[in-house]
């Protein structure tokens, strides 16, 4: 399939044209955010900030981060830049502790966030001929609502089946020839797996899907082709990021050459941290994304601390687009595991599970504390029930999976091979890991 391009102006723009575009923006936000949001202005005076003094986009670094932080204290509503009448839409994403992130959008936000979405769609492969399942939550999260404005913009159709009962899902997808997915990768790999036990009755070749726009969490290029190799019929998923401060999906995603994920520049400046000492790190450094959403009117962030760790490449992409790109996901660095000063993320243990044969894609890591010690309890789950009364062929098992995941992690690990199905499944974001060590 040839590259297609929504908006070449915007996608392709010369990198001096890029950033003389995104100084003005910064410096347009940093004006309104003085004169419209007392947090930010009570800020800038601390720092003697000024919009006249931005001259160059690497004066952002003289503005103090945003963090998570920042907006529970605001909830709900403590940082909107305008009367609440010109608020259209509110989104809120919860978290492990305390008061959601409330965000909140203007007309105009909504029509520049349909038009980000629409940019990483379109270059995903999807058309205004394609007919999209949306298999995200429709609700407070951002995914569902965010997709399916960017989907109709394209001018596709779209089928707002949400998240959750996997059977109607399936019977959809089948009887309105559903060609694109929209999805979790887990809650992808979940579909075609159901939709293969079902094989007998409603054979794979009565699913249309060809393409999966996923995005929400994180999927290793091992769990992307399980992915397509289970739904078959050169099945092609895309990776595509955000967040709900950030406005939710289409901050970035794969084009079909999928070597990164493509960044709306022009709407976002991007810049690489050390989560630790919070210094800006130079060019091609791996590190903590922080984010300034240039356009962001109704509650607009200034340097967002993302807590995602990944880092970006600024050459031309095959595709034609010059905007930069994004490597996947690493990890968060506050969902990074520290197990015996060893920092662990679940995506290493997915890279490690997949290609191995006997088990599923689905595991879960269970961290304990013994004695002083930090230990990690990787959970497998089988595909074969009866290979758990084979006593040699499951320790052989056990061992493979212990040596490779010790190779990569460098750490002890203990490997439980578990009954199919015992693991819990997510519709939404998969919980992969289970922290015990406070209890
Ligand atoms: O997950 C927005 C979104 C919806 C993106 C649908 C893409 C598709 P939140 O619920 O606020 O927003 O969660 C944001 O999820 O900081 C990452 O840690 C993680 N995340 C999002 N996309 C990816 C991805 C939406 N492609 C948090 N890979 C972010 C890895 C991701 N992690």
């Amino acid at each position: 399939m040839k590259n297609r391009i929504w908006n070449p102006e915007m996608e392709c723009m010369s990198r001096k044209d890029l950033e003389a575009l995104q100084l003005s923006r910064l410096k347009a936000l940093v004006d309104y955010c003085d004169k419209n949001v007392r947090f930010y202005h009570e800020r800038f005076e601390k720092h003697g900030i000024t919009a006249e003094k931005i001259k160059c986009l690497s004066d952002i670094q003289y503005i103090p981060y945003t963090t998570k932080d920042d907006l529970r204290d605001n909830y709900p509503f403590g940082l909107l830049s305008v009367p609440q009448k010109k608020i259209v839409r509110v989104h809120a994403s919860s978290g492990t502790t305390g008061n959601p992130t409330v965000v909140a959008y203007t007309k105009e936000d909504l029509d520049n966030w349909s038009e980000q979405v629409a940019r990483l769609v379109y270059a995903a492969g999807a058309t205004d001929e394609s007919i999209v399942q949306i298999c995200f939550g429709y609700g407070m999260f951002t995914g569902a609502l965010g997709l399916h404005y960017g989907l109709e913009k394209i001018g596709a159709t779209v089928i707002p089946t949400s998240s959750g009962n996997t059977e109607k899902q399936l019977k959809f997808m089948r009887d309105f020839g559903t060609d694109t997915i929209v999805a979790t990768p887990s809650y992808c790999l979940y579909l075609a797996e159901s939709a293969r036990e079902k094989g007998i009755e409603f054979p794979m070749d009565q699913y249309k899907l060809k393409l999966g726009l996923l995005g929400s969490e994180g999927c290793t290029p091992e769990m992307r082709a399980r992915i397509e190799e289970r739904w078959g019929n050169n099945f092609f998923c895309t990776d595509n990021y955000g967040m709900s401060e950030l406005n939710g999906p289409g901050m970035s995603g794969e084009c079909r050459e999928r070597a990164g994920l493509h960044i709306n520049e022009d709407h976002f400046l991007c810049e690489i941290i050390d989560s630790k000492t919070g210094d800006v790190l130079p060019e091609g450094s791996t590190g903590e994304l922080v984010v300034t959403n240039l356009t962001k009117r109704g509650l607009p962030v200034l340097r967002y601390r993302t807590k995602d760790i990944t880092n970006i490449n600024y050459e031309k992409c095959e595709c034609g687009r010059t905007s930069a790109r994004m490597s996947k996901i690493i990890g968060r660095s506050d969902d990074m595991l520290k197990i015996r000063g060893v920092n662990v993320f679940p995506s290493q243990v997915e890279a490690a599970l997949i290609g191995v044969t006997s088990i599923s894609p689905h595991y879960q890591l269970v961290v304990r504390r013994e004695g002083f010690a930090d230990t990690l309890e990787v959970r497998v789950e089988l595909i074969d029930a009866s290979l758990l009364e084979r006593y040699g062929e499951l320790e052989k098992l056990r061992k493979t999976i212990h040596d490779k995941i010790k190779a990569i992690l460098g750490i002890e690990i203990k490997v439980s091979l578990v009954e199919p199905k015992s693991i819990e499944r997510f519709t939404g974001k998969a919980q992969r890991v289970v922290d015990l060590r406070s209890k």
